[in-house]
Parts: C-alpha cells; sequence; structure tokens
C-alpha cells in the first residue's frame, strides 16, 4: 500500500509510481506552447498523442495563466473546452479539466472529464467548491494569490515554504467545509504562480513539507520561469520555454522521489522514463 499521500484520488486509477499528466492548452497564447493546439482537432490529437507517449492523464484548459494575461470570457471558454473534453474522454482518456471557472467545471465533467484543476483552488469563482462537491470528482487545490498583474506577479514571503503550506490547508479546509469528500482533494504549490525563482526552488526544494496536508501532491514546474534562470548562462537571456524540457525531467525525478502523486507536463515521454526510474529506485 502506497503512502497516504502517494495513493490516488477517490474515483482514478492506482498508479504503483508517480502518474504523469500532460498538458493541451486550447489557446493562442499560453506562455509555453501558445496556440499550437488551439483548434479542436489539433488538440484532440494533441491529447492522445500524449497518451501515446506515456501520459496518465491530460489536463485540458482553454485560458493562459501567463502573468499579465486577461481573462477570456465563458462562453469563449467552453467553446475551446468542451468539445476536446468530450472527444478525449470518448476515447477513454482520463481528463482533467483546467479551469477556475464553475460552469466550466460542471460542463466538462458533463462531457466526461474525471478531475477538476483549480489554478485559484476554488478563490476565483465562489461556485467552484459546490459545483465539484456536486461533481463527486477530485479537486487540485493549487496555491493561489490572484490574478497575475503588477506587484502580484512575484509575490512577498517571509518564509515561502511555511506560508504556502499555511494557505493551502485553508483551501483544503474551505473544499471540506464545502462538501467535497477528504480524499477527492488534490494539492499543489503552485510552480510560478505569485512566486519568484527563488520561491520556487524553496518549493520544490521542500516538497516534503507539502505532506503535512495529508493529501496528494501535484508538482507543475514544466518549462517554468525559474528553470529558465537555473539554466541561463551568465550575462545571457534564459533559453525559451521550450528548451527548458531536460531540465523538467529533472523537476519530475526529485518531484517524484519526493512523494509526488503527480507531475504535469508539456513533454510527456521522458518525464514518463523519470518517474519509472524513480519507482525503480524506491523499490530497490
Ligand atoms: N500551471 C499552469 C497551468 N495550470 N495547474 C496546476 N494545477 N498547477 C500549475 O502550476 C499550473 C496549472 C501554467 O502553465 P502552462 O501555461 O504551461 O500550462
Amino acid at each position: 500500500m502506497p503512502p497516504l499521500d502517494r495513493r490516488a484520488p477517490a474515483g482514478l486509477p492506482e498508479w504503483d509510481r508517480c502518474a504523469v499528466m500532460g498538458v493541451v492548452n486550447v489557446t493562442p497564447d499560453s506562455f509555453s506552447d501558445g496556440g499550437r493546439w488551439f483548434h479542436t482537432a489539433a488538440a484532440v490529437r494533441r491529447g492522445l498523442d500524449l497518451v501515446e507517449r506515456g501520459a496518465d492523464l491530460v489536463d485540458v484548459g482553454g485560458e493562459s495563466t501567463r502573468p499579465g494575461a486577461s481573462r477570456i470570457g465563458e462562453d469563449e471558454e467552453l467553446r475551446r473546452v468542451i468539445p476536446v473534453v468530450r472527444r478525449l474522454a470518448a476515447e477513454n482518456v482520463i481528463v482533467s479539466v483546467d479551469t477556475m471557472r464553475a460552469s466550466v467545471a460542471a460542463a466538462a465533467v458533463e462531457g466526461g472529464a474525471a478531475m477538476v484543476n483549480d489554478v485559484s483552488g476554488g478563490l476565483a469563482d465562489p461556485g467552484m467548491i459546490p459545483a465539484v462537491a456536486a461533481a463527486e470528482v477530485p479537486f487540485v487545490v493549487m496555491h493561489w494569490r490572484g490574478h497575475l498583474h503588477g506587484d502580484n506577479i512575484e509575490g512577498r514571503y517571509d518564509d515561502v515554504v511555511t506560508e504556502v503550506v499555511d494557505e493551502l490547508q485553508g483551501r483544503v479546509d474551505a473544499a471540506l467545509v464545502g462538501g467535497i469528500a477528504p480524499d477527492r482533494i488534490i494539492v499543489d504549490p503552485g510552480i510560478g504562480f505569485s512566486k519568484d525563482a527563488d520561491h520556487d526552488r524553496a518549493l520544490l526544494a521542500h516538497t516534503n513539507r507539502l505532506h503535512a496536508l495529508r493529501r496528494p501532491i501535484l508538482i507543475a514546474a514544466s518549462r517554468k520561469r525559474f528553470l529558465g534562470r537555473i539554466l541561463a548562462a551568465p550575462d545571457s537571456a534564459p533559453p525559451p520555454p521550450r528548451e527548458r524540457d531536460a531540465a523538467t525531467v529533472a523537476v519530475s525525478a526529485l518531484a517524484a522521489s519526493a512523494g509526488a502523486w503527480a507531475v504535469r507536463v508539456h513533454n510527456v515521454r521522458a518525464t514518463a522514463d523519470a518517474v519509472r526510474v524513480a519507482r525503480a529506485l524506491e523499490r530497490a
């Protein structure tokens, strides 16, 4: 039996290792792959391709959360996301919907999504927690301090790890009070959301502290800004997001060995190997 917080959330399969969540951004403007899968058919093909390459589940989102992005309307988000969710679910893909809107979450679950991933942890839409409670699916509660504008892009902390754990505990409690089952709540430190590169490094170095929340942990560090900072040669610009995949694989291996339930990545092939190496070493 895996430790309590490595066990899959209720309703999802039990993998005997860290799970791999592939990303399908149905957006014209996401920071790492914006525009590539914007049309329904391309997004569906991308989702199926990710499964072929080793994704255990696929996260479908229609709204970019990159710093300074303006929000899209509800109708547009539904138009982008729901047909992709429906078609992937019809192919037996385990689909997670990445949304801050209760209406989109509910429509996605209706269309076959097995999980709701809300980067605001239920803060952006007061209808989200009741909607997920009614849908009876797992819910990712990410650490979030508001939309990424101005001073909020990098955030201010005295002790980032302690504050993130405490604030996540507050969101877990809100989800429980709102009727989401305890075994359906997943926590995520929100790498790059109101955090600078030092904050992100501290959170990943202390992933073990998130186990205090006693929930499955999702780590979504793929191609993010702090990796660009780590990889940049002195006095030169960071490599673009698509050149951060090898660094992402290193984070996947470390997250898996720190007991993460899942990692969310754009390029799944190498991460699928990394989580298997982590499992093999765990058992040695
Ligand atoms: N990051 C992004 C989008 N969705 N979901 C969770 N749970 N955690 C994250 O850190 C997260 C997310 C932004 O990255 P992308 O634009 O590359 O998808």
